[in-house]
């Protein structure tokens, strides 16, 4: 197929059969099938089936994007309770590698307390309320809730502060332990508009704008987080952070990246998500 255009007959036609009771995934499987491009064929599930529940901001949403204050290029950042080091700055995409944004004993007590709760990790869910083990991630997890300790308030304050967005529109504090071996493949932390159990995600705080991972210790070797679009590999290094933020769930954003596997010792991160509005 040549140059791939979303009609008013592609839509109407997906409309055709949602209606007759085909989910959006079999709907996606039939398209490919005929030879449509993955990524347009996910637009124009989105457009005809999702706009309203995928792409728009929820209620109450805040404008724009979390972003650190970078306007003074200066090379420590006041993040209220802590001066944290801007070690590189990427525009487009936009990624900020942070140095110090915790301290030894936080990500020592981050880990103390995550370390009761660990199971293997799970990812976001392929049936509508269900979860599933994903192959592509080996490492171990679990979340806090938002606020569920004094260190862990104190942490969501400060990256509040850093990046310019509400405390209350981030997702609680994932951990994960990655042991020799474990990677995470590459991929995008937004939820995708094609999938089926996307509406449903998005009730609580819309979409995902930003993702910050920060390190709790630095493996003997290996574990960098990847950006293979853009040819970016971040070393893990106990109490730094890697951010990056995508104004759209689309891969234009260039915002896949994964955790490459770790060749030596265990690689600890703690992730933050955030979201366009109020999580809860
Ligand atoms: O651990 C990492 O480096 C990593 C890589 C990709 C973490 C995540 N994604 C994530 O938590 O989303
Ligand atoms: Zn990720």
């Amino acid at each position: 197929m040549s140059q791939q255009v979303i009609t008013p007959e592609l839509c109407a036609w997906i409309t055709e059969q949602s209606r007759a009771g085909h989910p959006s995934e079999s709907i996606l499987a039939a398209m490919l099938g005929s030879g449509w491009d993955e990524s347009i064929a996910r637009q124009a599930l989105a457009r005809t089936l999702g706009q309203s529940a995928t792409m728009t901001a929820p209620p109450g949403a805040t404008p724009g994007l979390p972003e650190p204050d970078l306007s003074r290029l200066a090379p420590v950042m006041n993040a209220g309770d802590r001066a944290v080091k801007v070690l590189m700055a990427l525009r487009q995409p936009r990624v900020v590698v942070f140095g110090d944004l915790l301290s030894d004993d936080e990500c020592d007590g981050i880990m103390a307390l995550a370390t009761k709760r660990l199971a293997r990790s799970e990812t976001v869910a392929t049936a509508a309320d269900g979860s599933e083990v994903n192959a592509a991630r080996t490492s171990d997890g679990m979340f806090f809730e938002r606020c569920e300790t004094e260190l862990i308030r104190t942490l969501e304050a400060r990256i509040a502060t850093l990046l310019r967005w509400p405390l209350d529109h981030g997702e609680g504090l994932q951990v994960l332990r990655y042991r020799p071996g474990a990677e995470y493949q590459p991929h995008y932390d937004y939820f995708d508009p094609g999938h089926v159990s996307t509406p449903n995600i998005l009730k609580r705080g819309g979409q995902r704008v930003g993702t910050l991972v920060m390190y709790l210790n630095t493996p003997a070797a290996g574990g960098a987080t990847i950006f293979p679009d853009i040819g970016l590999d971040v070393a893990p290094v106990k109490g730094n952070a890697v951010f990056f933020s995508y104004d759209r769930p689309h891969p234009a954003t260039q915002t896949l990246h994964g955790g490459a596997p770790v060749l030596e010792g265990e690689k600890w991160v703690a992730t933050k998500w955030l979201r366009q509005g109020v999580f809860n």
